[in-house]
C-alpha cells in the first residue's frame, strides 16, 4: 500500500467518529474497571459527584429550581453533551495526525483522575480513571491509524469528481467509486476497526454495570430476616386520610416516598460491610456491626419526613412506618459527656448532618436509627442498611442515610449543607398544602371539594382553614389523628360560581401558632407562606 504525502487528512465525519468512539472506549473501560474495583470510581460518576461538590450554592439552588429532583439527570445529560463535544473536537483537531486528539483525551482523563482523587476513594479509586485514559488514548491512536489507512489508498487522490468535497477530505463514495482494491480494503479495515471498538466499548460498559449491580445490596437486603419491633406502631385508622377527596394515602408507598440525595449513584452498603462508630464527647466509644445493632431494642414509629427544600405547596414530604433502634438508647449506652451540643453524623458518601443532642436524647421525640421502612428493610435509595430519622427536624439536619459515624461534638463543626449557606438548626415549620383541586385545573361549578395535608411535627395540627378569593375563612374537617409527628389530612366543600377562583389554606398547630402568610424562600431554614391554588369552575 502506498502512502501519499497529500490528501490523507481525515474527513470531518470520520475524524469526529474516531473521537467519539475513543471517548466511548474510555468511559466504558473506566466503568468496567470501576465495576471490578469500586463502582463509585467510574470516571463519569466521579466527575459528576465532584462537580456537585464544587458547585456554588446559588447555582445549585437554581438547578434544583429548574429541574427539581431531576437535577442529577440534568447534570448527567449535560456532562454527556460536553463529553460529546470534546470527543468531536478531539477528532477534528486530529485530521492530520493523532497527537492533538490523544493529548486532549489525556487532559480529560486527568480531570477524571482528579475527580476520583477528590472523592476520597483511596489509591484503588485511581485505577479506573487511569485505565479509562489509557483506553481512550489507545483507541484514538488505533482508530486514527485505521482511518488513515483508508485515506492512504490511491482512491483518495484528487479527481475532478472530488471537487465538491473539502480539499483533502476522505469521502466514502469517492473511495468506492474509484474502486481501487486498496480503497475498499482500507474502507473495510476502517469499518471493521470502528465496529470492533464500538462493540468492545458496549460490552465493557455493560459488563461494568452488571458488576456494579452485583456489588449491589439486593442479596444483603433479602438476607435481613423479619424485623420484629418490641413495640409496634398503632395501626393507621381508615379515617386517617381522605384519598377519595384527593389527598395522598396516609402511608406513602416506598416507591413514591420523596428522595433527596447529594450523591449521583446510590451507595451500595451491605449489612456485612456496615459499621457504626459512636465517638467524640462520649464516656465509651462504640464500634458496632449490623448484628450488634440488631441485638438492641427495636421500636416502630410512624413519622412524616419533610425536606427543607420543599417550597410552599411542594412535594418533598412523605410518611412511613419506620422500625429502628431508638437513638436515645444508643447515646445513653455511649454516655454523652457534658458540653456535647450536636451529634455530627456522616454517611458513607461523605454527606454530613448535625442534630441537636437534646432532640436525640428526648424520649418523647423518638428519633431512630432506622433499618426498616413500611415493612421492608430500607430500600437502597433510602439509606440501606441504616439511616437516621428524627421527627420534627428537616432531613438535612437529622436523617443521614447510609449512616456510618456519629460524633458527639459542639456546634463549631460544620456540616455539608451548613457550608453551603443553610441553617445550623432546622425545626420543621407548621405548613399546609392543597392537593385538590389541581392548580390551573377545571372543576364543575357548585359544591367543590377542597382537600389537602397539614403538618406540625412534634406539636400536632389543631385546625386547618380554607378560603376562596380572599373571602372569610372556613374550618376544614380534619382526618383522624395518628400521632403528632405525622401529617394530618383535611377536606372541605366550598360553593363556587362559574369562573376563576383562588383558594388558600392555613394551618394552626396545637401550640396555637397559625401559619404566617409571609412568603420566605426555602433557604436558609425552610419556606413559609399560605399555599394558594388558582382554578376554573365551569
Ligand atoms: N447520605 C445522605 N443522607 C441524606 C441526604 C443526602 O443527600 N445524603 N439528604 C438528606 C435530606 S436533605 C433529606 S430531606 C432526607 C431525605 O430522605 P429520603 O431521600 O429517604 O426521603 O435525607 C437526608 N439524608
Ligand atoms: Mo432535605
Amino acid at each position: 500500500m502506498t502512502t501519499p504525502k497529500r490528501n490523507n487528512r481525515l474527513g470531518l465525519p470520520s475524524a469526529a467518529l474516531v473521537g467519539v468512539l475513543a471517548a466511548a472506549s474510555a468511559l466504558a473501560a473506566g466503568h468496567l474497571a470501576a465495576g471490578l474495583i469500586a463502582p463509585r470510581s467510574s470516571p463519569y460518576l466521579a466527575v459528576g459527584n465532584t462537580a456537585i461538590d464544587l458547585t456554588p450554592q446559588p447555582v445549585k439552588s437554581m438547578a434544583i429550581d429548574l429541574f427539581g429532583t431531576a437535577d442529577k439527570v440534568a447534570l448527567l445529560v449535560g456532562m454527556a453533551l460536553v463529553m460529546l463535544l470534546l470527543a468531536v473536537a478531539a477528532g477534528m483537531l486530529s485530521r492530520r495526525g493523532p497527537v492533538p486528539g490523544m493529548v486532549l483525551i489525556g487532559l480529560v482523563g486527568l480531570v477524571g483522575m482528579a475527580a476520583a482523587a477528590a472523592q476520597d476513594l483511596g489509591p484503588l479509586g485511581l485505577v479506573a480513571p487511569v485505565l479509562a485514559t489509557l483506553a481512550g488514548v489507545g483507541a484514538f491512536d488505533f482508530l486514527h491509524r485505521a482511518t488513515r489507512a483508508r485515506a492512504a489508498s490511491p482512491a483518495e487522490r484528487r479527481s475532478p469528481e472530488n471537487d465538491a468535497a473539502t480539499p483533502g477530505d476522505i469521502d466514502e463514495q469517492h473511495a468506492e467509486r474509484a474502486g481501487g482494491d486498496s480503497g475498499s480494503t482500507g474502507r473495510r479495515r476502517f469499518l471493521m476497526s470502528s465496529a470492533t471498538v464500538a462493540v468492545a466499548a458496549g460490552a465493557a460498559g455493560f459488563g461494568g454495570q452488571v458488576l456494579a449491580d452485583r456489588k449491589g445490596v439486593r442479596a444483603s437486603r433479602q438476607a435481613v430476616g423479619p424485623l420484629v419491633p418490641a413495640r409496634r406502631a398503632p395501626t393507621i385508622p381508615p379515617g386517617a386520610d381522605f384519598t377519595k377527596s384527593g389527598t395522598p394515602p396516609f402511608i406513602t408507598p416506598n416507591p413514591d416516598f420523596y428522595r433527596i440525595d447529594t450523591a449521583l449513584s446510590v451507595p451500595q452498603v451491605g449489612t456485612e460491610d456496615w459499621h457504626l462508630r459512636v465517638h467524640g464527647m462520649v464516656e465509651k466509644e462504640l464500634n458496632w456491626t449490623f448484628d450488634d445493632l440488631m441485638r438492641r431494642r427495636l421500636v416502630e414509629k410512624t413519622i412524616t419526613m419533610t425536606c427543607v427544600s420543599n417550597p410552599v405547596g411542594g412535594p418533598y414530604i412523605s410518611t412511613a412506618n419506620f422500625i429502628g433502634v431508638p437513638l436515645r438508647d444508643v447515646l445513653l449506652e455511649a454516655g454523652v459527656r457534658p458540653g456535647a451540643e450536636q451529634v455530627f453524623s456522616t454517611s458513607v458518601d461523605g454527606f454530613t448532618a448535625g442534630t441537636p443532642v437534646d432532640a436525640l436524647l428526648d424520649p418523647d421525640r423518638g428519633a431512630l436509627l432506622a433499618v426498616s421502612m413500611n415493612g421492608t428493610p430500607l430500600p437502597a435509595e433510602h439509606g440501606f442498611p441504616v439511616r437516621m430519622v428524627t421527627p420534627g427536624l428537616y432531613g438535612y439536619v437529622s436523617a443521614t442515610k447510609w449512616l456510618t459515624d456519629l460524633e458527639l461534638t459542639t456546634w463549631d463543626k460544620r456540616t455539608y449543607w451548613e457550608e453551603r449557606g443553610w441553617a445550623e438548626r432546622a425545626p420543621i415549620k407548621t405548613q399546609s398544602r392543597i392537593d385538590t383541586p389541581l392548580g390551573f385545573g377545571k372543576v364543575p361549578a357548585g359544591r367543590v371539594t377542597v382537600a389537602g395535608i397539614a403538618w406540625a411535627q412534634t406539636v400536632g395540627i389543631a385546625r386547618v382553614e380554607v378560603r376562596a378569593d380572599g373571602g372569610p375563612w372556613k374550618d376544614a374537617q380534619l382526618a383522624d389523628p395518628v400521632n403528632i409527628d405525622t401529617w394530618r389530612m383535611w377536606r372541605t366543600e366550598l360553593d363556587l360560581s362559574p369562573g376563576g377562583h383562588t383558594i388558600e389554606c392555613r394551618a394552626t398547630d396545637r401550640s396555637g401558632y397559625t401559619q404566617t402568610p409571609e412568603r420566605v424562600p426555602v433557604v436558609p431554614d425552610g419556606a413559609t407562606g399560605w399555599h394558594s391554588v388558582f382554578f376554573t369552575a365551569t
